[in-house]
């Protein structure tokens, strides 16, 4: 199977976790890092919307969305499952990794408005997603317990996405206004998965 990321995208970042909490199996997935704003061909011919994470797996069918491919890798590597099959620890999972999907969004979406040249910027759409995304730290920080109870797809889902905001938007310090999911994050990303897949690193 052949995975494409890049070092700094949050989503891509999701699946290399899951990837590093697989193991010996995670290994088996090659990473090519490729620059999705350039829509290399190789890129496209996995996923003609040119984003990462893309997978191409082994029977040779692309897959792009990173909850799709982190559904799916997880159902097919062995090593401990991060999303359960059915029940309720399902919907437990499923319910937080949609949240720092949300977040994720609203994180990413400001950021690259941000990054647009004068002119074609928007202040009040990244003001929007700025807002959207406060309040969804906000939601989680009410989770904080819940998050504690166990590492799943959604705990995975949700320190991955809270890192993408200490990493691109620092000014923001989400730690003040969260203080037990902030507490609950700074150990959540000492986990070795964490640690491999640090985009400043
Ligand atoms: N909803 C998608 C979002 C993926 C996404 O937007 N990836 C960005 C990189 S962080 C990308 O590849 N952008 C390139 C483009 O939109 O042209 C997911 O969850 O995988």
């Amino acid at each position: 199977m052949k995975l494409f990321v890049n070092k700094t995208s949050p989503y891509a970042r999701k699946v290399l976790v899951l990837l590093q909490e697989k193991g010996e199996a995670g290994a088996r997935v090659a990473v090519v890092q490729t620059d999705p704003w350039a829509s290399p061909e190789d890129l496209l011919a996995v996923n003609p919307a040119s984003k990462v994470p893309s997978l191409e797996t082994d029977d040779g069918w692309s897959l792009g969305e990173s909850w799709a491919i982190a559904e799916y890798l997880d159902a097919v590597l062995p090593g401990p499952r991060l999303l359960p099959a059915e029940g309720e620890a399902r919907w437990r999972e499923l319910r937080l990794a949609a949240m720092a999907q949300a977040l994720t969004d609203a994180a990413f979406d400001a950021a690259i408005e941000s990054r647009r040249p004068e002119g074609e910027r928007s202040p009040g759409w990244v003001a929007r997603q700025m807002a959207a995304a406060v309040r969804m730290i906000a939601a989680l920080e009410s989770e904080a317990e819940i998050l504690a109870g166990g590492f799943g797809l959604g705990a995975l889902s949700v320190g991955a996405a809270l890192d993408y905001v200490a990493f691109r938007h620092a000014d923001l310090q989400w730690r003040e206004t969260a203080p037990r999911l902030a507490a609950w994050h700074a150990e959540i990303i000492r986990r070795p998965s964490f640690q491999a897949t640090d985009p400043r690193a």
